[in-house]
């Protein structure tokens, strides 16, 4: 038990101050602080005058008002003492863009209204990453993403500067550093500063500009909060069956759990109000989180002055969803003696200690590896104003858990640290330097009303049950090629009398395969026509029909026409190149079988982590096919060499989707049947994406029999296809020679130029199509 003797000093060296005193006798008059054009209310007694405005305006100068020892009313807010001016209701507007690198934006202005917008453009040379023009929005935020104009020569793309920041750093090379401020007035979520790593992302979380006007609205919470929550439990447990209830108590890892620590602050600045409304939000959480079928260790605690554990992880009764929910609705804001200080330190200390206990307890009852800090993800929802006054910074006790959990590189899975602002005045620096920061995750939250923290808990969907969770692939160590990639389907095309042909496809919903249209023949029956989802080598055709993967229907799109330009010199075109087949019964979603995501769908969006129904197919667009080089996937079958068992690789290619988007193009007349054709632009059409090549990187090819399976791209743990394979200009499974030639570049058919005929095709499959 190492770490405890040091914690125990730090403890007793923790320097001990108190916060201000009870404001019991002071008797301030509302009306001396009324707020022009909204209302107040009166809280504690009369020692605390909370404003209210009518929606799409904010008060101003601050949002609270305490009542001092001498009955008057204090600024809170003002930073260099002065008294605040009377308060008022004010529009809520958006801060507008300080810096803009490699182009321009206009209108140019300090602050925006809500609705107006902002028109981004790129100098020549520069790619424009995200929507050109972003809308300022009722919360006080843009519309869309950080827009960037990237010239692509960095290993890192270029990170942008987000609305209302300032960037020091011009070079994006691995190891380079970028440093951000916020302009006067704004407050920085997100990292201040990021590091170009060797896989090309940066570090920390983007930093977000924000007035302290701006909240978080109930999507944005959902969409980024709950789906991560959700999701590491949903990857890790390969034995969940939907049908089976009994199945849903889920093990997050094989081996491993999760532990969630609930940390709610009892302290006068937060309210008795603002408390019981946390306090609720909190009960909605853990009722979602067992929905969703995952049953992990709760800590639960309060804190002031001093913190108040509740439940321990090392509780027996730490799993029961119910017993924790009665534990958490029982809480009351009195409790805490000692409400006026605020000592999050002490608090995080309490979760340290839990972790250090849970850790000595499985160590006693003999496990071999100390379990808890190695295969326990743990998971922190601190639920505080932010508004610490006691026990010096939190900040070590957070290095403390990571130090004690060996947070660092590959590790960051395996804690997460969400601080949702409570309170009308959140310290919003204080809750950004308490939270974790992980690209393209959010983990720091201000609702403007604590009462819809409940409502979007409430109405959080499940998505598990409704979209049945698409490109979800099994991502453990063991699991089998198949696991990981349950979308993946063969093909084989028995020709009466004549040979069998194969392909591959993705599954993209109960019923329907998504192909290529080469595929087949335009005179091909559907009953010739098998596909096959199961693993290995083994069944023979008879038994596969068995399995009741016979194909009702095959539909071709009705532009694919292989002969449409022989008249033009050109043998095979494979414009359209895309078809679906029908299966005769539906697949239920299993480990080993699960549709992949496809553009435009809800479940989509709900894979991008962004919120619904706000984020639209050109959004999908923009967040997957960026300019640029894209990484992307596809799938190999191919055989293991000693084995001789099938196996299915993961091939990574890249996407020219920038600068290098032509050179890839051009290398089409490189393909034996295209060297007679004069303009590649007759056979490479708006419809393909091109992979392949040796620039920036060298990528694998594809081969004739890899035909129809999905070009995919990754999103954390979750997958969607962007493409079909259609063609390539090398065989490279028939050429001998190992090496590629550099102009073996592969075409695949970009599944957002067909999205009127998946729409209308897979109209009944309830995929949410936006
Ligand atoms: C385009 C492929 C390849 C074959 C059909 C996924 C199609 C032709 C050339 C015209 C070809 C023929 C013989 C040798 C080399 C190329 C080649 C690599 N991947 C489908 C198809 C072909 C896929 N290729």
């Amino acid at each position: 038990m190492g770490p405890a003797a040091p914690l125990l000093a730090c403890l007793l060296l923790a320097p001990l101050r108190l916060g201000a005193a009870p404001s019991k006798g002071p008797n301030c008059d509302p009306q001396a602080a009324a707020i022009v054009g909204g209302s107040s209310k009166l809280q504690r007694q009369g020692g605390a005058l909370v404003y209210q405005c009518p929606a799409g305006q904010y008060p101003y100068p601050t949002p609270v008002r305490l009542c001092r020892a001498d009955s008057r009313w204090s600024p809170l807010s003002s930073r260099d003492g002065r008294p605040l001016a009377k308060a008022e209701c004010r529009a809520v507007q958006c801060p507008g863009p300080v810096e803009f690198e490699n182009g321009q934006f206009h209108p140019r202005h300090t602050l925006y209204n809500v609705s107006q917008t902002v028109t981004f453009e790129c100098f020549e040379g520069y790619t424009l990453r995200g929507a050109p023009t972003r809308t300022c929005q009722p919360n006080g935020k843009w519309s869309g993403e950080t827009v960037v104009c990237d010239d692509g020569e960095g290993q890192c793309p270029d990170p942008g500067i987000p609305i209302g920041a300032m960037k020091d750093g011009q070079h994006y090379r691995v190891e380079d550093r970028v440093r951000y401020r916020c302009r006067r007035g704004l407050e920085m979520l997100g990292s201040s500063e990021r590091t170009c790593q060797e896989s090309g992302v940066w570090s920390g979380a983007e930093p977000e500009c924000r007035d302290r006007s701006t909240y978080d609205t109930p999507e944005e919470v959902s969409a980024a909060f709950i789906s991560s929550l959700a999701e590491t439990a949903e990857v890790a447990d390969p034995n969940r069956t939907l049908s089976d209830t009994a199945k849903r108590k889920i093990r997050i890892e094989p081996g491993g759990s999760m532990n969630i620590y609930l940390v709610l602050d009892a302290s006068d600045s937060v309210g008795e109000g603002n408390f019981s409304l946390a306090r609720d939000a909190l009960v909605q959480l853990i009722e979602k989180i067992s929905s969703y079928g995952v049953s992990p260790r709760y800590g639960l605690l309060t804190f002031a002055t001093d913190p108040k554990v509740v439940v321990r992880t090392t509780d027996p009764q730490s799993s029961d969803a119910n017993y924790v929910s009665d534990k958490l609705g029982e809480l009351k804001y009195q409790t805490h003696a000692l409400r006026s200080g605020t000592n999050t330190r002490r608090a995080l200390e309490a979760v340290h200690n839990m972790i250090i206990e849970q850790e000595h307890d499985e160590l006693q009852q003999g496990h071999k590896v100390a379990p808890v800090a190695n295969s326990t993800r743990h998971v922190l929802v601190i639920m505080t104003d932010g508004n610490t006054n006691m026990g010096g910074s939190p900040e070590p006790v957070v290095h403390q858990i990571r130090e004690l959990l060996s947070i660092g590189r590959n590790r960051e899975d395996y804690l997460d640290i969400y601080v949702f602002g409570v309170g009308a005045l959140v310290n919003l620096p204080n809750l950004n330097s308490l939270a974790s920061h992980k690209s393209d995750e959010k983990h720091v939250f201000s609702v403007q009303d604590m009462k819809d923290l409940q409502k979007t808990f409430h109405h959080m969907i499940d998505e598990s049950e409704t979209l049945s969770m698409c490109g979800m692939g099994w991502e453990f160590p063991e699991a089998s090629d198949r696991q990981k990639n349950p979308w993946h389907v063969s093909i084989k095309v028995t020709r009466p009398g004549k040979g069998v042909e194969s392909c591959k496809g993705a599954l993209v919903s109960e019923y329907f395969v998504l192909t290529a249209a080469h595929c087949f023949n335009i005179d091909d029956q559907a009953q010739w026509i098998s596909v096959d989802l199961e693993e290995g080598a083994g069944g023979s055709p008879g038994a596969r029909a068995d399995r009741g993967n016979r194909v009702v229907a095959l539909r071709s799109h009705p532009k694919y026409h292989i002969g449409g330009l022989q008249g033009a010199g050109v043998p095979e075109f494979y414009d359209y190149d895309v078809a679906l087949l029908k299966l005769e019964k539906k697949v239920p979603s299993s480990f080993t079988a699960r549709p992949i995501c496809l553009p435009c769908t809800e479940g989509t969006t709900r894979a991008l982590r962004k919120p619904h129904p706000q984020t639209t197919c050109k959004d999908h667009e923009r967040l997957l096919l960026t300019a640029g080089e894209v990484q992307a996937l596809f799938l190999h079958e191919g055989k293991d060499p000693q084995s001789q068992k099938k196996t299915l690789q993961r091939q990574t290619v890249h996407i020219k989707n920038g600068v290098k988007k032509s050179a890839c193009e051009a290398d089409a007349k490189k393909a034996s049947i295209y060297v007679n054709v004069t303009d590649v632009s007759q056979v490479v059409t708006p419809r393909f994406l091109c992979t392949g090549g040796i620039d920036p990187v060298v990528d694998p090819n594809t081969c004739k029999g890899d035909s129809g399976g999905p070009l995919i791209i990754a999103k954390g743990k979750r997958y969607v296809q962007v493409g079909v394979i259609s063609w390539g200009v090398v065989d490279v499974c028939k050429q001998r020679q190992k090496q590629a030639p550099a102009h073996a570049r592969d075409f695949h058919l970009n599944l957002f130029t067909v999205l009127p005929w998946l729409r209308e095709q897979l109209a009944e499959e309830g995929l949410g199509f936006l």
